[in-house]
């Protein structure tokens, strides 16, 4: 909390620290209230001339200081932490303070998660345990002794490996820990609990024995089967597309109820929220199967990329960030469906990346300028910069990109670096010249990139014209070509791809590097329609111009599934935009319109060439998220109206198809594998079209399947369907569900978000009842996140209310929830953040709020930067 205004941090400011800290021994002497902790720090001078060792430290009462042994008063308290005034070279700072985890709902730091004790040190928590040189370029090697109750705290957890336990009077005990890696503070943990225990153990390439051991709440062990199976295929996957194994001989993971964000890659302790661990048939979907996955995958990874090279400054996040997202991302397409991964991570990059960078918190995957840095885990950083490296990855081929990954660890292993080392790795490894590409780091915002082609029929010649434009962003406002590489497929009239460059070839990577570029090769044949971003390969927005019968030729034939998908979204894209440009948009898509699209989809639908997770993907209506990117306005009833209309007449009009669908994708008992995973989907979805044609007709068969799911996908497919096409169905079966799941967090987490999202008139009132539910807390971001998280988010029709009554909810839910924990609350107040791309009535109703809040006293510096920025 802050009083004074907060001032930003800058990138080109970075210095050295003047000391270094090379050891630490923690002492943690646990107490709800009243935790002493002892650091003793080995430190030496770096700068000769440097007399004032300036560490950081917040929330923190000191108890004691010595240096060498001797008590010490040459120092000063700051709100930051200490500056101590010191002459010697080389000397060891003893330091004892005292916290209170109990109070500490902020969940960085050390503080207690229902019953158990653990760390949040990434970014800065670490100056909330001791005074530090709290910095990732500070790397040290750290001891740990812990002391707890026997009974409440069984186990007692940190980093490397343990080195000794014992019993103490009292019913204490004590465990200590040594790790040999040095390390960030950021990377440091504890937890001291009661838990049931999965152990496991993996033996690496060169034979060595590590051993695994998964943490969860008592009663739990056989929901973490999963997660065990999954860690074991990331070390596998890691060792052969990489060659990298993992160093310790233990690797633990703990579960914990309360957790800000999905999981953190301590070394060698990993802590997750449970909700990217536990899982069995009956209470986790499909989609949280796969999620459990690719984080345990995501945070082993990081024991390379983030931990044993991590970033010099936290500016440099992307490079730990992106790198591992896209190792995670690469690992979840070997293990799944590829397509359908690829799709929604592009979904992710357009509906929430997009529209990062066309708000006020516009920023590069390197940003530049930083107040608060928990408010910068965002999608930018993480998802446009694996898309980034997924950039390098497709201009260099895998072989090209290993040689680059081989020489980055070879260089920097041991390090503290930037994101400039990782690409001169990646340059000189492949003796490229890569400093345009660096430009990718270095600015903000979506380029778009228009393209038209000819073709020379007589000598068959192809000439492609492209050029790219750079819009200012909200952080930047000169920009620069960017170099971009476009995965390129030509198809002929039957949609077969074409050779092309002479060769046998039919597609090519060119990588457009000036403002505008042509290209002319040879093309075997007269083209019919164009891919020019296959796989997506550049996270840009691409306007080609093609007919709707070129765009049906893509959506059936070409050769990747991404495009295939995207031509079918274009195509829609189109219709929408004439409406959203008509007379009255908010009577959604005319009746021509519904037509065509319907034929195309029907295609589509009796299409049995295409991938059954393809096509249970194609024939969804895209979100209001995804139509809102169209444009720079957002016209909410307009969106509203076009797809609520389109889902009814494709229901309706299709309404035979879908049922004859819906009956042809029962699946066998439950299994989580890639070809029941699509027919559930399929399933779904035409049980999705038969609520919205028919509520009444089809609601004995939702309510069976409902009643005779063996899996959480179908229970919640019949649930989703209701939401917003049979109330009283919905409101019944809501009731059975929480009679049936109370008892599990997880579950109910899914049920307070059922709750939030519903489509109707009395839902401010319904969550003010919800918010008063035994279960229900601010202290508990999962639930959070369920019920205001979802509102704000996805409950387009409530949140923005022309009267405001969304807005101002939300606003004094914002308020409540900065005072407990505000890195959960400047997440949620990120629809308001764009607040321009409304109406005349909405923006000022959206930016009174934004003022209501810019003006609560003590507004944390997460919210303070976020308000601020989007009411300059
Ligand atoms: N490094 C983690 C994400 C993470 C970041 C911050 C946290 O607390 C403020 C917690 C986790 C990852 O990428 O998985
Ligand atoms: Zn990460």
């Amino acid at each position: 909390m802050t009083h004074s205004v907060p001032v930003a941090k800058k990138r080109a400011d970075y210095q050295p620290a003047d000391f270094e800290i090379e050891h630490v021994k923690l002492a943690f002497y646990l107490d709800e209230t009243r935790t002493k902790v002892r650091a003793i720090s080995t430190i030496s001078r770096r700068v000769k001339h440097a007399n004032t060792l300036v560490l950081d430290g917040v929330d923190l009462t000191l108890l004691s200081l010595n240096i060498d042994g001797e008590p010490y008063h040459d120092y000063l308290q700051t709100d930051a932490g200490l500056q101590i005034n010191i002459d010697a070279d080389n000397f060891e700072l003893c330091i004892d303070t005292q916290i209170n985890p109990e109070q500490n709902s902020s969940l960085e730091g050390l503080y207690k998660s229902a019953g158990t004790y653990c760390t949040q040190c990434e970014a800065e928590g670490f100056r909330k345990i001791t005074y530090f040189l709290d910095r990732p370029d500070n790397l040290a090697t750290y001891d740990v002794y812990i002391e707890a109750e026997q009974a409440a705290f069984p186990y007692l957890l940190s980093n490397g490996n343990p080195t000794g336990q014992g019993e103490l009077e009292n019913g204490k005990h004590w465990v200590s820990w040594s790790d040999p890696y040095k390390k960030p503070s950021y990377l440091f943990a504890l937890v001291a609990g009661d838990f049931d225990l999965l152990e496991d153990s993996f033996s690496t390439l060169s034979g060595r024995e590590v051993k695994l051991q998964l943490f969860v709440d008592k009663g739990n062990a056989a929901k973490g089967e999963h997660a065990l199976a999954s860690l074991k295929k990331a070390m596998a996957w890691d060792e052969q597309v990489y060659g990298l194994e993992y160093d310790l001989d233990i690797y633990m993971v703990v579960a914990v109820d309360f957790f800000n964000m999905g999981a953190m890659e301590n070394k060698g302790l990993n802590v997750f929220n449970s909700k990217f661990v536990l899982a069995d048939d009956l209470s986790a979907t499909d989609e949280d199967y796969f999620n459990i996955e690719s984080v345990i995958a995501h945070e082993y990874f990081h024991n390379w990329t983030g931990n044993r090279v991590t970033c010099r400054d936290w500016f440099q996040l992307s490079l730990k960030e992106g790198l591992t997202v896209f190792r995670d991302q690469q690992f979840s397409s070997d293990m799944a469906s590829a397509a359908i991964n690829r799709i929604n991570n592009v979904k992710v990059i357009r509906e929430h990346q997009f529209a990062e960078d066309a708000s006020p918190m516009s920023h590069p995957i390197r940003p530049d300028e930083v107040m608060e840095m928990n408010n910068f885990y965002t999608v930018t950083v993480y998802n446009k910069g694996a898309e980034v490296i997924s950039m390098l990855h497709k201009m260099l081929g895998q072989t090209g990109f290993r040689a680059g990954m081989d020489l980055y660890f070879e260089r920097h292993d041991g390090q503290a670096v930037t994101c400039d080392d990782f690409v001169n790795a990646m340059a000189d490894a492949n003796q490229k010249n890569l400093n345009l590409f660096k430009r990718w780091y270095a600015q903000s915002g979506t380029p778009e990139v228009f393209a038209d082609y000819l073709f020379d029929e007589q000598n068959q010649i192809l000439t492609l014209s492209v050029k790219q434009v750079n819009a200012p962003t909200a952080d930047q406002s000169y920009k620069q070509a960017l170099s971009i590489p476009l995965d390129i497929e030509v198809l002929d009239s039957t949609g077969t791809p074409l050779p092309l460059f002479s060769g046998q070839q039919t597609s090519a990577v060119l990588t457009l590097e000036q403002q505008q570029q042509s290209w002319s090769f040879h093309c075997a044949n007269q083209p019919a329609a164009l891919c020019l971003l296959r796989d997506f390969s550049a996270p840009v927005k691409l306007h080609l111009s093609q007919t709707d019968e070129q765009l049906k030729l893509i959506m059936l034939n070409a050769s990747d599934a991404f495009s295939r998908f995207d031509a079918w979204h274009q195509l829609l894209n189109r219709y929408i935009n004439q409406t959203l440009e008509s007379e009255h948009p908010q009577q959604g898509l005319p009746q021509k319109a519904l037509c065509s699209i319907k034929n195309v989809l029907a295609e589509v639908l009796n299409d049995d060439k295409i991938d059954l997770a393809l096509k249970a993907e194609m024939l969804c209506v895209p979100s209001f998220e995804t139509m809102a990117q169209l444009n720079s306005q957002i016209d909410v009833e307009a969106l509203l109206a076009i797809k609520q209309g389109l889902e009814h007449f494709l229901a309706t009009e299709l309404v035979e198809s879908w049922f004859y669908h819906y009956q042809n994708n029962q699946t066998a008992a439950y299994e989580y594998n890639q070809q029941q995973v699509a027919k559930r989907r399929m399933h779904n979805v035409c049980l999705n079209y038969l609520l919205i044609a028919d509520a009444a007709k089809y609601a004995e068969q939702a309510k069976q399947q409902y009643l005779s799911a063996d899996n959480m996908s179908d229970t919640l497919g019949v649930l989703k369907a209701c939401q917003d096409n049979h109330v009283a169905l919905f409101d019944e079966l809501m009731a059975d569900f929480e009679q049936r799941w109370q008892h599990d967090a997880l579950v109910m987490d899914k049920w307070f978000a059922l709750q939030a999202g519903a489509f109707r008139s009395d839902i401010l009132s319904r969550i003010e009842l919800l918010k008063e539910h035994s279960g229900f807390s601010l202290r508990n971001p999962n639930r959070t996140r369920a019920l205001i998280g979802t509102f704000a988010f996805y409950n387009t029709q409530a949140m923005h209310h022309i009267d405001g009554s969304g807005y101002k909810w939300l606003t004094e839910q914002l308020i409540l929830l900065d005072k407990i924990n505000p890195q959960v609350a400047a997440r949620i107040v990120t629809p308001m953040l764009q607040f321009k791309r409304y109406d005349a009535i909405r923006q000022p109703l959206i930016k009174h709020q934004l003022m209501r809040l810019a003006n609560q006293p003590d507004l944390s510096t997460d919210l303070y930067e976020k308000v601020s920025k989007a009411l300059n």
